[in-house]
């Protein structure tokens, strides 16, 4: 049941006993009249129209996550959020349980499956355009590459980056919806191919659109 703004219930309760009064003629349906004030000034006065029944039915914005989990013998977790933007894909999020102060690779990879104990069913670096390892704003790199990540001294890292040529949700070959998401146990070195030689994998993800069914 929606409740009406006290101020909103005093505005239509004047309104009504004001049209009473101006048709004392008519005072026989005084309850009709005031029933029919409070419903013409109800929708239109509030400015903020109230959580109605179409907006409970339509489906919001679908948004994109990864939700990271710890490979075997690990224990780094993390949260992410993937986004669309100009000549990219924003991630924004947090890993945590790092050694603190560490650097870490952190890529796309081809396959969205984790299932591995060490994550390696999740294959290489995503790569759609058979470009070689490298890193952003430095030449040729897969669309997977991103920069390093790096814990603060609680092993935390903040993931403010950006998938360069990489779409999302379109069905492009581009498209990373569907595909992992590895933190490794060393930096990217940018250079060793088609690795960066980052070393084993610490934690896995799956690039998932989150709906109104996950809320
Ligand atoms: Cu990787
Ligand atoms: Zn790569």
């Amino acid at each position: 049941m929606r409740t009406i703004p006290m101020t909103l219930l005093a505005a239509s309760l004047a309104f009504a006993l004001a049209a009473c009064a101006e048709r004392s003629d008519d005072a026989a349906t005084p309850s009709t009249d005031a029933a029919t004030a409070a419903a013409a000034v109800d929708a239109p006065a509030d400015g903020i129209p109230p959580p109605a029944m179409s907006d409970m039915t339509t489906t919001p914005a679908p948004h994109t996550v990864a939700v990271l989990a710890a490979t075997e013998g690990n224990s780094v977790t993390g949260e992410l959020a993937f986004e669309a933007v100009d000549g990219g894909v924003a991630i924004t999020g947090q890993v945590n349980g790092l050694a603190p102060g560490s650097e870490h690779g952190f890529h796309v990879h081809e396959n969205g499956d984790c299932s591995a104990p060490d994550g390696t069913s999740a294959g290489g670096h995503f790569n759609p355009a058979g470009a070689a390892h490298g890193r952003i704003g430095s030449g040729e790199h897969h669309v997977g590459d991103t920069d390093n990540i790096t814990a603060d001294d609680t092993g935390v890292a903040v993931v403010n980056t950006r998938l360069e040529g990489a779409t999302l949700a379109d069905g492009a070959p581009s498209d990373v919806l569907g595909r992992g998401v590895i933190v490794h146990a060393d930096p990217d070195d940018y250079a060793t191919q088609p690795t960066g030689n980052a070393g084993a994998r610490l934690a896995c993800g799956v690039i998932t659109q989150a709906g109104a069914q996950a809320q």
